[in-house]
């Protein structure tokens, strides 16, 4: 029973109330359409079976209507870091700009080689092809046992309901050999590259705020970043659910890197924006640490992903993270937030999921309301 931990008590997950009052969806198909997805009956998790009273109960009773625009997020190329002055200052500015009026933005010439990102995205699809017997069995490739994630068994609405599964891999469990070696080593080759990214993106906005700081270096250590992979199967109900639902990042940074499907969405401006996929870019997202840490410059935006209901989507998330007994504190005064170990502030989101249903996040900490 284990491997059934929520989604909602990972280190990212939080509930939000949607905003609503739009309606239409430019990918998703009404529930009405004949077209059924091939089912992969012991691949998927047995969402519908294991969760039947909360979809008789709720099923028909939510569509999620809201309005959305496809729009090309901030595309930065990354490979100006290295330039001489002009070029890189240009390059860091929009990298700062990003963060405080997006949260997110594509970055391209990432240094992250084509070929490992192909690798890793082969691997992925052979650990979700597995059955899911295996994969909610715990064994499989020497995970600990809650690495296995999908379902919400706090739900009381598909709203609250994520049509996903994952494997939540601390950095430091992926093991030296066994069944999955070549995924093993692939995430081994793609997590020493994007664990330079994070530090020189964090450097940059580090920098922009004028802070000459080693707390990245010496705070988010391969021991303290983890790896998500995420699978969104095919959803018959697409038109009521999400693959993914609203949250925020427990982090300082997010890379992710997707496939060209489509159905990640962040909120701007108040209003739900698809994301269209640029297959040479990652997103970059913003988290709440370094919300808290710039004191409020930099957002920590909620982002969701729509399910579709003819094809599966991958993901893999890399969460940039400090140790959990790091201090996190506002680098400008006055300070907006108070300080807080991030062990504290994962230790509130978990307390406020377990009681109020969702992550209330950042706005526990401020010191002003
Ligand atoms: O799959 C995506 O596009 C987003 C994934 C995400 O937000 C997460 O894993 O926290």
């Amino acid at each position: 029973m284990e491997a059934l931990l929520p989604f909602l008590f990972s280190i990212n997950r939080c509930f939000v109330v949607p905003a609503s009052g739009w309606s239409d969806s430019s990918f998703q198909v009404s529930s009405a359409a004949p077209f059924s997805p091939p089912l992969k009956m012991d691949v998927d998790p047995p969402f519908e079976e294991h969760y039947k009273s909360l979809f008789e109960k709720s099923i028909g009773k939510t569509r999620i209507n809201d309005i959305f625009e496809e729009l090309e997020l901030p595309l930065i190329d990354l490979s100006r870091l290295n330039d001489a002055k002009p070029g890189r200052e240009k390059c860091e500015r929009e990298i700062a700009e990003a963060a405080e009026k997006w949260g997110f933005f594509q970055a391209v010439n990432h240094g992250i080689p084509r070929e490992i990102l192909e690798k890793l995205h082969r691997e992925q699809l052979k650990l979700f092809e597995q059955p899911f017997a295996k994969k909610a069995g715990g064994k499989l490739f020497n995970f600990s046992v809650d690495s296995y994630r999908w379902g919400a068994p706090s739900a009381t609405c598909l709203r609250q309901f994520s049509w996903s599964e994952a494997f939540h891999i601390p950095l430091t469990d992926i093991p030296d050999s066994g069944e999955f070696n070549s995924l093993s080593s692939t995430i081994k080759e793609y997590e020493a590259t994007v664990s330079a990214l994070a530090q020189s993106i964090a450097a940059t906005l580090a920098e922009n705020l004028g802070v000459e700081s080693n707390f990245f270096v010496e705070n988010c250590l391969r021991s303290t970043c983890y790896l998500r992979l995420n699978r969104y199967p095919p959803c018959p109900i697409s038109a009521e659910i999400f693959g993914l639902i609203p949250h925020t990042d427990s982090d300082f940074l997010t890379i992710l890197y997707q496939d060209q499907i489509g159905g990640l969405q962040l909120l701007k401006d108040g209003r739900w924006i698809t994301v269209k996929p640029n297959p040479e870019a990652l997103i970059i997202n913003i988290g709440d640490l370094f919300e808290a840490w710039s004191n409020g410059l930099y957002k920590s935006v909620q982002h969701r992903v729509m399910a579709n209901r003819q094809v599966e989507r991958f993901s893999v998330a890399y969460f940039f993270c400090p140790s959990y007994d790091s201090v996190i504190k506002s680098c400008r005064e006055p300070s907006v937030y108070r300080k807080f170990s991030f062990r504290e502030y994962r230790q509130q989101v978990q307390e406020d999921v377990r009681t109020v249903g969702y992550k209330i996040g950042l706005s526990r900490f401020l010191l002003r309301s």
